[in-house]
């Protein structure tokens, strides 16, 4: 089980008592959470690096929709696909590479069903960071993603907090659901991290180089395939951690597909590694596993072709 999240510390949250593992929390209970943030609930700098960022992001979206590197589902060049993940994670460096602080979570339960529910897509800067530090305090969690034109996920967002905003975390073990970046690292680090503070500039550098694997990777990750199929039976499972530049190219092809899955992290130092050594065989990732079809892979130009053959409109 995942420890319970302390109240201490977070009271501007007005902690709801602790639900049952019910999936979606009580939307009026998220609104009031937004709500009763004080103006000054962020970490100074945070908010108005959270407003900078957020708007040069809502110019370059729709630009890089428009640029962004064609149908995911043809053929790519693989140097180039790897080059451009490579720049990215050298830009993201030294976040979401390594564990910086056991998390505490118990491995068993996360096999079955981790309690973070994270509502995201790839491409977001602010999304990045918070899967950052998932890695870094060894978490896993339940990824929705959220693309541009999603079909599904987009609807309970607004469902839980009212407004299509990215990212949203649900903790399913203190029935915490909230928005904003900064606030959910904070919650996070104070919640899983034993009592350390987030790695110094993981808060801050977004607005410096979160944006770099965005541009760099034309936009991959933020929009839906325009043929997206149903939602499997049973979620896909994926060994990754942030700053892996395949693994980056897998959430983003998820991501597109918006096909849910848990996010097993496995940074550097994490205690993921047996579990994902019995898995697979190997201490590499990424590596992908469908329950539904019985497909396991660890090499994402086996992974790509899978996945969009796979889950097109109707093949469900
Ligand atoms: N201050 C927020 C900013 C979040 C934000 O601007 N997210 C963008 C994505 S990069 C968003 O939700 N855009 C709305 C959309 O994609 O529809 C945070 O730090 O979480």
């Amino acid at each position: 089980m995942l420890p319970l999240a302390h109240s201490a510390g977070c009271s501007h949250l007005h902690l709801p008592p602790a639900p049952s593992r019910a999936y979606l929390p009580n939307r009026r209970r998220v609104r009031s959470l937004v709500r009763a943030r004080p103006p000054s609930a962020g970490a100074s700098g945070t908010e108005t690096t959270s407003t900078t960022s957020g708007s040069v992001m809502s110019f370059l979206c729709p630009l890089l929709k428009l640029l962004g590197g064609g149908d995911p589902s043809q053929q790519r060049n693989d140097v180039v696909e790897v080059t451009t993940s490579s720049i990215s994670s050298l830009s993201r460096l030294p976040w979401g590479s390594k564990v910086a602080t056991s998390s505490g979570e118990n491995i068993d339960s996360a096999i079955s069903i981790p309690t973070l529910q994270l509502y995201e897509f790839e491409a977001c800067p602010f999304c990045r960071r918070v899967r950052e530090a998932m890695t870094e305090l060894d978490l896993s969690a339940e990824v929705y993603p959220c693309p541009k034109g999603s079909l599904r996920h987009r609807d309970i967002v607004k469902k839980i907090g009212g407004k299509e905003q990215f990212p949203l975390l649900v903790d399913a073990s203190t029935g915490i659901s909230m928005y904003e970046s900064g606030d959910i690292v904070k919650y996070l680090f104070r919640n899983y991290g034993q009592g350390r503070s987030p790695s110094p500039g993981l808060l801050e550098s977004t607005i410096f180089t979160g944006w770099v694997p965005t541009l760099l990777r034309a936009g991959r990750g933020m929009t839906l395939w325009d043929k997206a199929g149903a939602v499997p039976a049973e979620k896909l499972e994926l060994f990754s951690y942030e700053n892996n530049p395949c693994a980056r190219i897998v959430r983003e092809a998820l991501c597109e597909l918006e096909l849910p899955y848990v996010l097993q992290n496995v940074g550097e130092g994490s205690s993921r590694t047996d579990l994902l050594l019995r898995k697979s065989g190997s201490k590499q990732v990424p590596y992908l596993i469908d329950p539904n079809t019985g497909f396991q892979s660890g090499d994402h130009k086996k992974i790509l072709p899978y996945l969009f053959q796979q889950y097109p409109v109707s093949s469900i």
